[in-house]
C-alpha cells in the first residue's frame, strides 16, 4: 500500500475526505512551534478551513522541537495527514492540508530561524505544554535551570528553544526593518499571551535591553483559549485511516468532534479569518480561559489521578465508576462557584456538556497521558480556583480531594506500587515528598516546595486541615473508601 502524499493524494476517490484547495497557490504565513497531535487536531484544521473557504497565504510550516522523526514522517507526506473525528455513534475523516513543511528545532535550528524570519511569516503560534516555555511561572522570568534556556542564553550556537528562537528571529526582523510577526500561545496556561511575552521579554532582556523594549512596545502576544480533547495516536488510529484512505498515513491523529477556540483579536500583521471556521474573536479571554482550566482541565487532573488510582486506563471508564462520576459533578460545581459570569454561558449546561464528552465511548483519552507534568498544571486548574474559594468563603472540599489524589498518585497507591513512572519535571521531590510516613510531613513538604502552592493556601488553616483529613483517611482506610465518603458526602 502507498503513503499518502501529494502523488497518491489523487487515489483517494471521495473528493470530501480531501482538501478543498489547491495547497501550491498558498504560501507560509504561519510558523508552527510544536508540532503534536493538539496542533493538528486543532490550529491546523481551523487552518484548512479557512483555505479551503477564503484561501490566502496562510500555510504553516510546523516546527517540532526535539522529535526528527517527526517532522521527517510529515515531511514524507508532504504535510499532509488524516484527522479522524469521533462522534459516540459515528466517525469522520478528513484529510488536512495546512501544513506545508515541517522542521525539527533541534537538529536545523538555522533553517527554521530563517522561515521565522522570512517576511511572509505573519504569526508564530505555540503548543509546546505547559513545562515547555523555560519561563518561572511565579516570576514570568526566564528559568535558567531550564536546560534549552541555558543553552540559548549562551548564544554559542544556534538558538533551539521557544524563546531562543522568537528573540533572535525578532532580532534580526528588528535590525533588517521587517515587521514583527504576533505570536501566539496556544498552551493551557492562564492569561498565555502576557505570559510568554513575560519570557520572551525576559529572555531578550540577557540578550539586549533595548531589544527587550522593543519586543514589549510592539511585538502582539494575544492571549488564547484553545479546547480539543486529542488523545495521543494508537495502533486503532492508524487502522483506520488506512481503512479510510486505502492509503498508509503514519500521521492521522484522532480527536472529538468538538472544538472551541476564543482568540484576543490582536493581529498587527494580519490573520486568517479563523472566525469563518468557528473560532471567535474576543476583547477579552480571561473569563473563557479561566471557565476552561478550572471546569474541563480541573476535572480532567481529577479524573486522571483518581481514575488511574482505580485502575481504570481511559477518561470513559472513569466516567462509568458511578462513585468517581459524582465525584466530577461536584468538582464542576465547586468550580462553576468559583467562576465570574459570561454572557451567554451557563455553567451548568457546559459542565454537562463536558460529561457528555468525557464519556464519548469511541475516544480513548489514557488517564495516564493527562496524569504526566501535575507540578506544571495543578496550580491554574486546582490550586487558584482553591484560593478564590477560599476567599469567598465557599467550599474547598473538592479541591482540597483533588489536590489529595494527586499526592495519592505521586506516592503511587494505597501499597506505593501504582507501577508507572512518575512524569513531571518535579517528580524527584513529589516522589520525595510523598512517599513521608504522615499526612503532616506530605502537607510540609508540599507547602515548602518552590513555587507551587499560593501563598493564601499555605497560609490557610482551613486549606491544611482539609488537606490533613483526606490524606489522614487514605492512610487509615485507603484510596476507595476516601472515595466512597467524599462522594456521599
Ligand atoms: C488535558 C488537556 O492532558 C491534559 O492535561 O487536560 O490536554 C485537554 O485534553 C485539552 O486541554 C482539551 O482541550
Amino acid at each position: 500500500m502507498n503513503l499518502l502524499s501529494n502523488a497518491t493524494l489523487a487515489s483517494i476517490k471521495d473528493t470530501d475526505l480531501t482538501p478543498k484547495y489547491d495547497r501550491s497557490a498558498h504560501k507560509v504565513g504561519i510558523v508552527h512551534l510544536g508540532l503534536g497531535a493538539f496542533h493538528k487536531a486543532h490550529q491546523a484544521v481551523y487552518t484548512d478551513s479557512v483555505l479551503a473557504q477564503t484561501g490566502g497565504d496562510w500555510m504553516i510550516a510546523g516546527i517540532s522541537m526535539r522529535n526528527n522523526q517527526t517532522a521527517a514522517d510529515i515531511t514524507a507526506q508532504d504535510g499532509l495527514y488524516t484527522v479522524i473525528e469521533k462522534a459516540s455513534d459515528t466517525d469522520h475523516a478528513r484529510v488536512v492540508g495546512s501544513i506545508a513543511q515541517a522542521l525539527c528545532a533541534n537538529d536545523t535550528p538555522d533553517q527554521v530561524l530563517a522561515i521565522l524570519c522570512d517576511p511572509a511569516t505573519k504569526i508564530v503560534t505555540t503548543t509546546v505544554t505547559e513545562k515547555g516555555y523555560g519561563i518561572d511561572r511565579e516570576t514570568g522570568e526566564i528559568d535558567v535551570k531550564n536546560p534549552v534556556v541555558a543553552q540559548d542564553k549562551t548564544r554559542q550556537e544556534p538558538p533551539r528553544g521557544v524563546l531562543g528562537l522568537i528573540v533572535a528571529a525578532l532580532q534580526n526582523r528588528r535590525a533588517l526593518s521587517l515587521a514583527p510577526f504576533t505570536v501566539l500561545c496556544c498552551d493551557n496556561l492562564p492569561h498565555n499571551g502576557a505570559f510568554l511575552k513575560s519570557g520572551v521579554v525576559s529572555f531578550a532582556r540577557h540578550v539586549d535591553p533595548e531589544l527587550a523594549e522593543w519586543i514589549s512596545d510592539n511585538v502582539a502576544f494575544p492571549s488564547t483559549m484553545v479546547d480539543r480533547i486529542t488523545p495521543a495516536q494508537s495502533s486503532d488510529t492508524l487502522a483506520s485511516a488506512q481503512a479510510c484512505l486505502r492509503l498508509i498515513d503514519t500521521q492521522a491523529i484522532e480527536t472529538e468532534p468538538f472544538h472551541q477556540w476564543i482568540i484576543e483579536d490582536n493581529f498587527p500583521a494580519g490573520r486568517p479569518n479563523w472566525d469563518l471556521a468557528g473560532a471567535i474573536f474576543t476583547d477579552d479571554v480571561e473569563p473563557f480561559e479561566m471557565m476552561k482550566l478550572r471546569l474541563l482541565n480541573g476535572s480532567h487532573s481529577l479524573i486522571a489521578y483518581a481514575g488511574a488510582l482505580k485502575g481504570h486506563k481511559f477518561v470513559r471508564d472513569v466516567m462509568n465508576d458511578d462513585t468517581l462520576l459524582r465525584l466530577v459533578q461536584k468538582h464542576m460545581t465547586s468550580a462553576a462557584a468559583t467562576l465570574a459570569p459570561i454572557e451567554g454561558i451557563n455553567f451548568t449546561q457546559y459542565a454537562l456538556d463536558l460529561i457528555a464528552r468525557f464519556k464519548n465511548p469511541n475516544i480513548a483519552h489514557e488517564t495516564l497521558q493527562i496524569a504526566t507534568d501535575g507540578s506544571q498544571k495543578m496550580p491554574q486548574r486546582i490550586f487558584a480556583p482553591a484560593v478564590e474559594a477560599l476567599n469567598a468563603d465557599k467550599s474547598i472540599a473538592p479541591f482540597a480531594f483533588a489536590t489529595a489524589c494527586w499526592l495519592w498518585f505521586c506516592r503511587g497507591g494505597d501499597t506505593a506500587t501504582l507501577g508507572h513512572p512518575l512524569l513531571d519535571p518535579k517528580s524527584d521531590e513529589l516522589s520525595r515528598i510523598c512517599s513521608a510516613e504522615t499526612p503532616d510531613e506530605i502537607i510540609n513538604g508540599l507547602f515548602d516546595l518552590d513555587g507551587l502552592l499560593p501563598q493564601d493556601l499555605r497560609r490557610s488553616d482551613i486549606w491544611r486541615n482539609e488537606l490533613r483529613d483526606c490524606l489522614n483517611q487514605l492512610f487509615a482506610e485507603g484510596f476507595d473508601n476516601l472515595c466512597e465518603a467524599v462522594a456521599n458526602q
